[in-house]
Parts: C-alpha cells; sequence; structure tokens
C-alpha cells in the first residue's frame, strides 16, 4: 500500500480510537467515506492515475475501504455496548415514588376483587403448612372428572352435580364436561409425579344451578396429601389450623362429622360454631350456639390411588374440599352470591381490598 493510503489508515484509526460517542463516530464516518470525506477523495481522483498504476491503486483503495468499515462496525458495536452499560448503571425504578392517590371518596382505586383475595389469603395459610399451589384445565374428560375418582357411569353424583356435558368426545373417546370440581387437577397431578405430595388446588368450577347460594360457574378449592404414613390425624389438624387461621378465630370450635363421598373412605363432613341469630361465627356461649357445615374431607379411597397408578398398599393420604364463594360470604357477612358475578363498582369498591398490601400470615389471617 502507498504511503499516502498508509497514513490515511493511521489517522482514520486514531480518529475512530478517539471516537467517544455514537455521534463523533459517524463524524468520522462522514469525514472519510462521506461524499467529500478522504477516500473519497482518493477514489475520485484515480482517473489521474496513469494508466498503468490505476489497476493496482484501485484495488488498494477499495481494500481500504472495506477494512474502514469493518473498523467503524466494530467502533460502533462497542459505544453501543458501553452507552447500553451506562444506562443500566444510571437508569434505576424510583421505588420511593408514592402511589396514585385513591378516587375522592372510594375505598380504592382498582383493588382485589374478594374471590382472588380468599384464594391469596388460602395460598398463603397451605403455603406455611409447605402446600403447593397447581392448576388444571376446566374443560376435562368425564375420566379424570368422575370415572378416576370412583363415580361410575350411572352413578346419581354424576346427576347430583349438574354437569354441562359438552359436544364431541376426546381423542381416546371420553366424554368432555365442564368440570364440576377440582379434583380432576388432583388425579393429573397422583398420575404424574410420585409422592409425596402436597398441593392445593384453587379455579373455577361448573354445575348447572342457579339461584341466591349457587352459581353456573363457581369457584372451589382442593387439598391432597400422599405419603406413607398419612393419618386422618393429619387431616384433623390441618384443617383446624387452616379454618381457625383463615377466620382469624384463635378457638373456633371444629367438629368433625362422618359422611360419605365416593372418592374418600373414611368421609368426614367438617362443621364450626356459629351463632344462628346473629350469624357470628366462634365459640357457642349464650344457647344460640349451632353447627354451620363449611367444607368435606376424607382419606383417599383405595380404588382412587389405584386408578391413579399408586399402589394402596404403599401411598396412602387425605383430601378436602370446599366453595370459595362459601367460605368468603361467612367470612365477610355476605348474604348473596349473584354480586360476586355482577361488576357493580359500589359493591367491588366495598368489598375489594389493597393491591398493594397482599395476603400474608404476618397480618394474622
Ligand atoms: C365438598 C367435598 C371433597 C375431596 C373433595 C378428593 C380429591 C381426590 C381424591 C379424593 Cl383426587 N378426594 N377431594 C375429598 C373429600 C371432599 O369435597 O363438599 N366440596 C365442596
Amino acid at each position: 500500500m502507498s504511503d499516502d493510503l498508509q497514513a490515511l489508515r493511521a489517522e482514520t484509526e486514531a480518529a475512530l480510537a478517539a471516537a467517544a460517542d455514537l455521534r463523533a463516530l459517524d463524524a468520522v464516518r462522514v469525514s472519510v467515506l462521506g461524499k467529500s470525506g478522504s477516500l473519497s477523495g482518493h477514489l475520485k481522483g484515480l482517473g489521474g492515475v496513469p494508466a498503468e498504476q490505476r489497476k493496482e491503486r484501485g484495488a488498494a483503495l477499495n481494500r481500504l475501504k472495506a477494512e474502514v468499515e469493518a473498523l467503524l462496525e466494530a467502533r460502533r458495536t462497542a459505544l453501543e455496548a458501553e452507552a447500553l452499560d451506562a444506562r443500566l448503571r444510571n437508569e434505576r425504578a424510583d421505588v420511593s415514588l408514592p402511589p396514585r392517590p385513591f378516587a375522592p371518596g372510594t375505598a380504592a382505586d382498582g383493588g382485589i376483587h374478594p374471590i382472588n383475595r380468599t384464594v391469596e389469603e388460602l395460598t398463603a395459610i397451605f403455603g406455611a403448612m409447605g402446600f403447593k399451589v397447581v392448576e388444571g384445565p376446566d374443560i376435562e374428560s368425564d375420566w379424570h372428572n368422575f370415572g378416576a375418582l370412583n363415580i361410575p357411569d350411572h352413578h346419581p353424583a354424576r346427576q347430583d352435580h349438574d354437569t354441562f356435558y359438552l359436544p364431541g368426545t376426546m381423542p381416546n373417546g371420553h366424554r368432555t364436561v365442564l368440570r364440576t370440581h377440582t379434583s380432576p387437577v388432583q388425579i393429573r397431578t397422583m398420575t404424574a409425579q410420585e409422592p409425596p405430595i402436597r398441593i392445593i388446588v384453587p379455579g373455577r368450577t361448573y354445575r348447572a344451578d342457579h339461584d341466591a347460594t349457587h352459581s353456573p360457574m363457581f369457584h372451589q378449592v382442593e387439598g391432597l396429601v400422599i405419603d406413607r404414613d398419612i393419618t386422618l390425624g393429619h387431616l384433623k389438624g390441618c384443617l383446624i389450623d387452616f379454618l381457625r387461621a383463615f377466620f382469624g378465630i384463635a378457638d373456633l370450635p371444629v367438629r368433625f362429622r362422618s359422611s360419605y363421598f365416593p372418592f374418600t373412605e373414611p368421609s368426614m363432613e367438617v362443621d364450626i360454631g356459629w351463632n344462628r341469630r346473629t350469624g357470628e361465627l366462634g365459640a357457642k356461649g349464650d344457647g344460640a350456639g349451632d353447627w354451620l357445615e363449611i367444607l368435606g374431607s376424607g382419606m383417599v379411597h383405595p380404588k382412587v390411588l389405584a386408578n391413579c397408578g399408586l399402589d394402596p398398599r404403599e401411598w396412602q393420604g387425605f383430601a378436602f374440599g370446599m366453595g370459595i364463594e362459601r367460605i368468603t360470604m361467612l367470612k365477610h357477612g355476605m348474604p348473596d352470591l349473584r354480586p360476586f358475578y355482577e361488576c357493580d363498582l359500589r359493591w367491588l369498591r366495598h368489598y375489594a381490598s389493597d393491591p398493594i398490601a397482599p395476603a400474608s400470615l404476618h397480618e394474622g389471617i
């Protein structure tokens, strides 16, 4: 390469190294490769080069041009990375900013729906006991919803549940239903993973029923514990602790009453103490004390375990289920379930909870 081109390359390299930001870099590009740039000047001057040197000179200029373009690109990449590093160092979210003020006269400017609040509370309480949350599909096969749970084809429970059957079948021939409880998610969990299992399953469920205390879409939470040595004692301790934490009443009376479900044996319904006259939950005292049914539970039926591929001689456990609307209504003294889904802003503002204060055990829920 001729001396003048070597000098041009050295100058360009020095200018590139000195370019401290992308604007300076662009100025270097224009001064070398721009219309009246130094390299462009040499290219234009090719016509005046003696014919025998022109070919070689032209090739050298083109090589230099490619070299300069590569150097520019490399410097650009380096400067962009530096600029990003600097932004990441300097830009921080200001977490001290105050929240948006509530609209005058309202309890909350966007709040947590009481159903979701109850799910948050359940998750906090059972989470502290080592349970994990699992979810599953609303549209289920009748095997996961009924068959695996020891509810055979013509069992009255299939009618009791007022099931919404959907048109068509699954590829394996099973009928499709809107799940009538969240148990199919536990069936899927037991089928898919080895015990120990300790899960709660909150979610939407569907039954063809509609009045002041029933909605065709409602919410349930079920729990499942499977291990080698789980007993009825574990079931009772777990549910007593849960009910007292959820209702915030340390001495809430809890009663276990024998019952029947096809998927548990033995089965027990669980009642809590309340005052029928005032609707108040808690210890009985003034003679108006009564029991209120709150949830269902039992030891998982050996047939259900076997249906999920678990050997009932090796594994056992307990399960329970309850309605989320029902426990939410009881906790807050709500008389009617329909407003949960009516989106009346006055009702929502009254019952919504603060989105910035999530449920936690520290609040004594
Ligand atoms: C109720 C009763 C209950 C269960 C749900 C369950 C699930 C599996 C196996 C065994 Cl996979 N049991 N769930 C057990 C007992 C009662 O719910 O009254 N719910 C509102």
